[in-house]
């Protein structure tokens, strides 16, 4: 019995299989995304640039979004497709570059630790007692889609490690 996985009646059922195994004439099938493969095809389809995005206009308040906080240099507000429970996304009002957080430099420091200490904050806020996660998608690999840096705030749920 494989005494690390936790699961040795599964384990040993595998081993049976794999004595009887006959090789599949497909290929073998992609492991399933927890994100919907629309969200995903969006974040593949969207190009890094500094251009304006969506939001701008929510920044704006020319699109509704539901904000949780805001003050002079950030604004969160609820995303549009919540992956958790809570899930709030914290901007920059001012992007300064920053379409993402591969662009960082220096001058950006002080917005960078301030987007953090206001995801403290909207947890705490939030009620996230137990724990939240926090992610900053990165380019096409990281599955960025908005090209203006933004913190996902996620909790209310257990989160998984490895993420997908
Ligand atoms: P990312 O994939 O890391 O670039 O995340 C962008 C997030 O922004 C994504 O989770 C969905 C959210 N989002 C996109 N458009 C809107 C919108 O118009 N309103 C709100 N509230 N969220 C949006």
């Amino acid at each position: 019995m494989n005494q690390n996985s936790g699961h040795g009646k599964s384990s040993t059922r595998v081993g049976v299989l794999s004595s009887h195994f006959h090789p599949s004439p497909f290929p073998p099938r992609p492991p399933r995304s927890r994100m919907a493969s629309s969200e995903k095809d969006a974040a593949l389809a969207a190009v890094p640039s500094d251009a304006p995005t969506i939001f701008d206009k929510i920044i704006r308040k020319e699109i509704p979004s539901t904000v949780v906080f805001e003050d002079d240099k950030v604004l969160a507000f609820r995303d549009i497709s919540p992956q958790a429970p809570t899930h709030i996304i914290i901007i920059p009002k001012v992007k300064d570059g920053l379409s993402q957080l591969s662009k960082a430099e220096e001058r950006h420091i002080e917005i960078l630790g301030y987007l953090l200490y206001v995801a403290k904050v909207v947890a705490k806020q939030e009620g996230l007692d137990d724990g939240f996660r926090i992610v900053i998608n990165d380019g096409p690999k990281g599955c960025q889609s908005v090209y203006h840096i933004h913190v996902h705030l996620l909790g209310g749920r257990q989160m998984n490690w490895p993420p997908g």
